[in-house]
């Protein structure tokens, strides 16, 4: 049979399970990896779990999103993590380092294999050619204690690219905006995609990266590029080529839908607030003042797109109204960019260099002001997530955000006269390689003790559901609610993370403040419920934006759709994700309603389908589930942890080592 790249690395994979679209897949998993802001709880996890040592061939710890240290709180939080992958067996990534995904294709992505990370761009290595997937924290815990990973098989989309990108003005970042305007959010949920075609040899693996990376924000599982020579010379000067292996589709593989994008046709694209999918040619928007630019996240942050952006400052001055930030990606592209020069020549031009790491992308500092107009390389523009609710988040390309920089105002860098130069760059033969600051896992580890600060508090668990569900509706929402809506990121809430109790206080924080009262009043009589539109928590993988609503006593969701990651993260915390069987039951539900939600453990063992009535407004509706087997065993026992630890022994089915 012809095979596409993701039948084959399934296959090399698969533990059980076949591979047909909807069927439940068990796969073996090759890398885990998590960062610092889910990885506390993560690792919390995983302890809890009493496994003594990793069982996955490579584990890897990052710090590179809660570096602010204004408190106690982050730094504590880093020891922890630390002290945790030395005791466990993980490699352990020190502040400073960079951005995970950025790192981890440095220094870890291999083609062919299978990654697993507690982030929602972990899809970042599809750009050499490896299966990398976004999870919940659980999900990556239960991984690493030994269980294969188990997904449902997602449909697989080609992405067949023609022509050239016309350079100098058009990147990667154009591709795959203009990619999000045609499919939108929700237009990879349950896909993944396969990049193909004979425009594949045009993208150099950082462009390859840009790519996947933001295929997160059109929902898909992942997305994928072939493994070829450009994979193998980025490998090369890496020093790693002996991680390679040729990867291609096979003529005439199958996918379930092609998507035929000519590269040539492709113009400087950006996103206007608040939805990276809401994608516009730069010149519709062309002419408004600029507040603020940033460069970099895991999305255009490599030694490329930071060459490229120091070429167009290099002579030039920013605006006066402009604050220009800039973030390398790791401290790899950071010291190349150093020894080079290329940070005077930013410096010089008037911008602020910052850490290499995730930084304002995730409101950790650089924040914009009231109502300003903010320009960012990054992959999300929700609102509020900058850390100013009322600012205006545009997405475009590294290139086009360092004119902006310069002009003070949204402009296509075609329209530019004169003054700016990108110079064509070429990946380095050799990159700097300085590992020194990645600590290797440790074999003697019965005397490492594991350093837990006073904010790091328990994991909760939710007790399992009696016969029915008597609970308000404490929230009604539209389509595409994010993560970032439902437990929202930045300087004050993220160090909070390893601490549930405290977190679960900004619960909803920007869309309805007085949520979190009014779900601490429910919980006395029988919690609350969350009613959501298509799509519903799309965004990252935080499983906070589970766990804090289970903790203020969150039953259920009803909605229309879920988001994948968010999916598995309310299951994995027992927590029911109910569909609406007719669209207009939907409508009818208002705020406040009380719903009586019958016979839900034998409705989830039978065939979940949920008798349901609103108590306040007198009429039955019928509410759904699509809990594979094991979701269903999850439920019933609380959640995940609670599965887990109830079992006897910690080696049953779940946790069988599978290397
Ligand atoms: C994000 O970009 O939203 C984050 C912060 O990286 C999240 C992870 C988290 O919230 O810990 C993600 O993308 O999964
Ligand atoms: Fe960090 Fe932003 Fe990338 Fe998330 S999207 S990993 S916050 S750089």
């Amino acid at each position: 049979m012809k095979k596409n790249i993701v039948q084959k690395i399934f296959e090399a994979h698969r533990v059980s399970g076949e591979l047909e679209k909807g069927d439940l897949v068990k796969l073996k998993v090759d890398q885990v990896y998590t960062q610092d802001a889910s990885g506390t709880m993560t690792w919390l996890e995983f302890e809890a779990m009493g496994i003594e040592r990793v069982r996955v061939p490579l584990v890897v710890s990052y710090i590179d999103h809660n570096m602010l240290q204004l408190d106690s709180m982050n730094t504590d939080d880093h020891l922890f993590l630390q002290t945790a992958a030395a005791k466990f067996g993980a490699y352990f990534s020190k502040p400073g380092n960079g951005i995970c995904h950025q790192v981890h294709l440095e220094r870890f992505s291999a083609p062919g294999n299978i990654a697993i990370g507690t982030d929602s761009h972990t899809p970042t290595g599809g750009g050499v050619g490896m299966i990398a997937i976004g999870v919940g924290g659980l999900e990556a815990a239960t991984v690493m204690a030994g269980a294969p990973l188990e997904i449902i098989m997602p449909e697989v989309i080609l992405v067949r690219l023609t022509g050239k990108l016309q350079r100098p003005w058009v990147t990667a970042m154009d591709v795959i905006l203009t990619i999000l305007k045609r499919l939108t959010v929700k237009g990879g949920v349950g896909k993944i995609i396969e990049y193909g075609g004979i425009g594949v040899k045009d993208l150099d693996i950082a462009e390859r990266a840009t790519i996947t990376n933001m295929g997160a924000e059109l929902g898909a599982t992942t997305s994928i590029f072939p493994s070829d020579e450009i994979t193998l010379s980025h490998l090369k000067s890496q020093g790693r080529e002996e991680d390679w292996v040729e990867l291609h589709a096979d003529n005439d593989a199958k996918y379930s839908e092609v998507i035929e994008l000519d590269l040539a046709g492709i113009e400087p694209m950006i996103s206007q607030p608040h939805s990276p999918d809401n994608v516009v040619p730069i010149r519709e928007v062309a002419g408004k003042r600029v507040n603020q630019v940033c460069i970099g996240s895991c999305t255009n942050s490599s030694y490329k797109a930071m060459k490229a952006v120091a070429s167009i400052l290099r002579g030039n001055t920013i605006s006066e109204r402009v604050d220009l930030l800039i973030n390398p990606g790791s401290r790899q592209v950071y010291e190349m960019l150093s020894r080079e020069g290329l940070i005077a020549d930013m410096i010089a031009a008037g911008a602020r260099i910052m850490d290499a790491s995730c930084g304002p992308c995730i409101g950790m500092g650089g924040a914009p002001g009231t109502g300003h107009i903010s320009i960012r390389s990054y992959n999300r523009n929700f609102r509020g997530r900058s850390g100013a609710g009322d600012a205006f988040v545009y997405l475009a390309s590294y290139a086009a955000c360092a004119v902006m920089a310069v002009t003070g105002e949204i402009i296509d860098p075609r329209d530019v006269n004169a003054g700016f130069h990108l110079a064509e760059i070429k990946a380095p033969d050799r990159f700097c390689i300085n590992d020194k600051f990645i600590i290797p896992p440790r074999k003697d580890t019965d005397n490492i003790k594991i350093i837990k600060g006073p904010n790091i508090k328990e994991v909760p668990m939710k007790k399992p559901f009696g016969s029915v569900i008597e609970a308000d509706v404490l929230l009604k929402l539209g389509s595409n609610i994010t993560t970032d809506d439902i437990m929202p990121a930045g300087s004050k809430v993220l160090p909070l993370r390893s601490n549930i109790p405290a977190i679960s206080e900004f619960v909803f924080e920007k869309v309805d403040g007085s949520f979190v009262s009014r779900a601490k009043e429910a919980a006395a009589k029988g919690g609350g419920l969350i009613v959501g539109g298509e799509n519903y928590g799309q965004g990252s993988s935080r499983e906070h934006a589970a766990i804090a609503p289970m903790y203020l006593g969150i039953q259920a969701v009803i909605s229309k759709s879920f988001a994948r990651i968010h999916r598995a993260n309310l299951i994995n915390f027992g927590v029911l994700p109910l569909l609406f069987k007719a669209e207009e039951d939907y409508d009818r539900i208002k705020n406040g309603d009380r719903l009586l939600i019958r016979d839900v453990p034998d409705a989830v063992r039978g065939e979940q389908r949920f008798m349901s009535e609103n108590l306040t407004r007198g009429y039955t509706f019928e509410v759904v589930s699509d809990l594979s087997e094991r979701e269903k065993e999850l439920i019933l026992h609380g959640g995940l942890l609670a599965f887990t630890m109830a079992m006897e022994t910690k080696s049953a089915a779940y946790l069988a080592p599978t290397n």
